[in-house]
């Protein structure tokens, strides 16, 4: 009898794993952005902003091996030449000039060297000059809401999918309105809060900006490539912190322009700004969210 019941938990279990990987190669016949297990460096870049953070993070990383094999060399040396028994009488030298000018001066040199194309970058990745369109975004505890300016200022609400919603999408990741941005558009984000501060982020984008109360941040964003991004709020902004996903789907202008008319009548009835309208409750139970903890 228990061997039943042993036979019918690995059945289960295999069902699981098959359903796993069908429903996940399901999800990744377009292209799907997010963190995969056991990755260590960045995921991919898929911005003219990622580009730049990945090839200054690739420098940096280079100079930072680069420097800790020097020290790492530094100290073997004296470990090797200045121990008790290699150097029984010690130098009472306290100082050096030209030795300390120098360990002053080459990390200052190595800082500045790294800060040329850093605020550059920092200037890159602020604004856009010209931007064919503008995405609003604000941030609530715990679920973001999207407003579009230019395309009849129609706006939505976007919550994460509770886990017998999913259908094979990713878990903690993906949401019941995905925001909808067309390709080869420089795309103007600006940013609020309707409570505490949250931060949107989307890492292939190369999108984290703070959402603030009271204030309008701005970044921007373009894309080439259709895919679907995922990204998570990233500032502690309470309970549901871990619960508020991004999904931001890149398509065709065509196929966009399609999506905005059909969203322009379903969300016809919510009115901009949201900031006005009452607080919607996030539909995530939240004493379920930190029991699973
Ligand atoms: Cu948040």
């Amino acid at each position: 009898m228990s061997r039943i019941i042993q036979l019918k938990k690995v059945a289960g279990i295999v069902t699981a794993i098959v359903t796993y990987f069908t429903s996940y190669a399901a999800v990744a016949a377009e292209t799907v952005h997010q963190a995969v297990p056991w990755q260590t460096g960045l995921q991919p870049a898929a911005s003219p902003t990622m580009e730049r953070i990945s090839s200054l993070y690739s420098s940096v990383t280079f100079l930072v091996v680069a420097i800790a094999f020097f020290v790492l060399g530094l100290l073997i040396y004296v470990v090797i030449k200045f121990n008790a028994k290699a150097n029984p009488i010690p130098s009472k030298t306290t100082h050096n000039t030209l030795l300390e000018v120098i360990w002053t001066a080459i990390p200052v040199i190595i800082v500045a060297v790294i800060a040329v194309p850093s605020i550059k970058l920092v200037y890159f990745a602020d604004r856009t000059v010209d931007a064919g369109m503008t995405l609003k975004i604000v941030g609530h505890q715990w679920y973001w809401s999207y407003v579009y300016p230019d395309q009849g200022e129609f706006t939505f609400d976007s919550s994460m999918l509770d886990e017998d919603e999913l259908e094979g999408k990713p878990r903690l990741l993906a949401v019941d309105n995905e925001v909808v941005l067309p390709i080869k558009t420089n795309i103007r984000l600006i940013m609020t809060s309707e409570d505490v501060i949250h931060a949107w982020s989307v890492p292939s984008l190369g999108v984290k900006l703070d959402t603030v109360p009271g204030r309008l941040n701005e970044t921007w964003v373009r894309a080439d490539k259709e895919g679907l991004f995922y990204g998570q709020c990233s500032e502690l902004c309470g309970v549901n912190h871990g619960f508020m996903p991004i999904a931001v789907r890149f398509v065709s202008k065509p196929t966009f322009d399609q999506w905005v008319a059909k969203a322009k009548i379903e969300f016809a009835a919510i009115k901009a700004p949201l900031i006005e309208t009452p607080r919607k409750i996030a539909r995530l139970n939240i004493s379920k969210n930190t029991l699973d903890q």
